[in-house]
């Protein structure tokens, strides 16, 4: 339900009971304040206070999910594509441990988030009592920073650090914990505390002289893009840059779409604990320039296993330490202005020309192999297929599975912020619920689809219903094997059998139109285009089971290039 539509069915205020202002009034203002257009969540008990108070006195619509895991993951989607926190919201106890994966998965992959339970009173806390867990404590590695509101007048504060905290770089998850008998207390009016603006942080003036230095003496320079650039809205400022310098990038699952792929600077995508892929090209670049690149996103052991490859590092703050990534230099700021900085210095440079093998013609080789109408439907057919049906700034979610392998390595992304992927804590069940919430987000603006594998959709199928009630127009194409494909294609590489990896699905169309939703199947490749553009054209949420032949993934664990052997050597 957008805000529109909430205006139209709030219960007027004339019919609204009087009572005094209490906490939760206050905590509601304060969200109001932070520009909350949205919580996803599933009350309880221990809330009630709160989402009266959310239905009584504010524009900001209350999402119910089926379960507090898709209420936390359609959160960290709608923090990713709007760069603002996305609000869910549990009880206490078995709501708060549902909700905990999505949180992790949030913190873990810098999605701006702030989660919110409730609590059993502060007199209870101390004894055994009906489901009451430490959740401050549960969530605190999973958090940037989590905190129990003990006093009522403390509200302002604690939202508004909540939310200082889960925005500031690099973003993450944070938590309230609100004991039941704190927003129950009444308050004076309190005031919400004001947003200061950012400061834009500029990098060292001697620091970027010396970056400038080592670029000018590599002799195999490369970029390698990640999420930063994503959240910091720099992609202009990097295509800039490459023109500039003639550097090629490398992005990292995340950093998708921050180059064009088509463009002559985007060289490929790379990611997850993949080693010196594809065929030794971080062996043969002397100097990796990273910007906006998150550890978690491509261990640095898996591109620089002896070290020794010298590092940039472009990053809003001081980088995780790890022995395999020990900058040479730390350009510390605004990822746009240090970019535009150090472009200028280069500007009229001749940098040492990387000849690189002819990635864009693998590129080609690969997504051009599924072309048989007449076979079943193998994953490159797919991205070809879907990318055809979407415009460059629609958006696409994936799941995690071996589909997800695909997407991040073959999808061929226009613009940031396009693709959408769990990708440090690679949680099954994000598909569903991020794809729902990119509808929200993006106002229709944007067309979304998900592929999904058959094991991690079942897992928070529920939120059909949620995508059913919301009546938002998306596409999810389960990629339907029968199996925890991924698992198995490690099993066979590791064992040479498979075990525990097999099970029966539903009728996926059958289930789709029991939740409401439009359901199609396709059987042949050849059929898969006009199914989609019918799909995208039914004004609803859709559901596309796409029985697809993952034979050729055993192929693709750690070399996806053997596809196109003859290109990279
Ligand atoms: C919540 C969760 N449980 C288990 C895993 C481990 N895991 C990673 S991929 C995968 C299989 C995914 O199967 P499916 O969703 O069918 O996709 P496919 O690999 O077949 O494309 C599993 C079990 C995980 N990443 N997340």
């Amino acid at each position: 339900m957008d805000t529109e539509t909430k205006r139209r069915t709030v219960t007027p205020p004339a019919a609204t009971p009087v009572r005094p202002l209490i906490a939760a009034d206050l905590f509601v203002s304060c969200l109001e304040n932070e520009g909350v257009e949205y919580v996803f969540g599933i009350p309880g008990e221990e809330t009630l206070d709160l989402n009266e108070a959310l239905e009584r006195s504010s524009q900001i619509s209350f999402v119910p999910t089926r379960h507090e895991q898709g209420a936390a993951f359609m959160a960290d989607a709608y923090g990713r594509l709007t760069g603002r926190p996305g609000v869910c919201l549990a009880t206490l106890g078995p709501g708060a441990t549902n909700l905990a994966t999505g949180i992790a998965d949030a913190n873990l992959d810098h999605a701006p988030v702030v989660a919110v339970t409730g609590q059993v009173d502060l007199s209870g806390m101390h004894k055994e009592t009906h489901q009451f867990i430490d959740t401050v404590e549960m969530m605190q590695p999973m958090t940037k920073w989590n905190a129990r509101v003990h006093d009522p007048r403390t509200v302002p504060e604690a939202v508004r650090k909540a939310f200082s905290v889960a925005s500031a770089e690099k973003p993450g998850a944070t938590h309230l914990e609100l004991p039941a008998d704190v927003m129950a207390a009444p308050v004076a009016a309190g005031r919400c505390l004001q947003r200061t603006p950012q400061a834009v942080v500029e990098p060292d003036a001697g620091a970027l002289q010396r970056a400038a230095g080592l670029i000018r003496e590599a002799r195999r320079p490369v970029v390698l893009a990640g999420n930063g650039v994503v959240r910091q809205g720099a992609a202009p400022a990097l295509r800039e840059f490459c023109r500039q310098t003639g550097l090629h990038v490398i992005t990292t699952f995340m950093g998708k779409g921050v180059v064009d792929s088509s463009d002559e600077h985007f060289l490929f995508t790379a990611g997850l604990r993949a080693q010196n892929y594809p065929a030794g090209l971080f062996g043969r670049a002397d100097l990796v320039i990273c910007v906006g690149y998150d550890l978690v996103e491509w261990a640095p052991s898996a591109w620089n296993p002896d070290g020794e490859t010298r590092i940039i590092c472009i990053d809003t703050v001081t980088p995780e330490i790890d022995a395999h990534y020990v900058p040479d230099v730390e350009l510390l700021g605004d990822l746009t202005h240090t970019l535009a900085q150090l472009g200028a210095l280069l500007w009229n440079t001749r940098l040492a020309a990387f000849e690189v093998p002819p990635y864009h013609r693998a590129f080609e080789v690969v997504l051009d192999s599924g072309t048989d109408d007449d076979e079943r439907v193998k994953p490159q057919r797919v991205l070809r297929d879907l990318r055809d049906v979407l415009a460059n700034d629609d958006v696409l979610v994936s799941d995690v599975g071996a589909h997800k392998l695909w997407v991040a390595r073959f999808w061929e992304a226009r613009e940031p912020n396009t693709v959408l992927v769990s990708n440090g804590f690679a949680a099954m069940g994000f598909g569903l619920p991020a794809a729902i919430a990119a509808t929200l987000a993006t106002h229709g603006r944007q067309k979304t689809a998900a592929i999904v594998g058959d094991g991690g959709f079942l897992m928070n199928v529920g939120e059909l219903e949620t995508a059913r009630r919301l009546g938002h127009p998306f596409v999810v194409l389960i990629w339907n094997d029968g199996s925890y494909g991924l698992i198995e294609m490690h099993q066979r590489r590791h064992f040479d059998r498979v075990m525990g990896t097999r099970f029966g699905n539903p009728d996926f169309v059958a289930l789709a139109r029991a939740f409401g939703l439009h359901g199609y199947r396709v059987t042949r490749a050849g059929d898969l285009a006009g199914v989609l553009r019918e799909a995208f054209a039914c004004g609803g949420p859709a559901v596309v089971d796409v029985p697809i032949d993952y034979s050729e993934n055993d192929k693709l664990g750690i070399d996806l290039w053997k596809l196109a052997p003859d290109l990279i050597p």
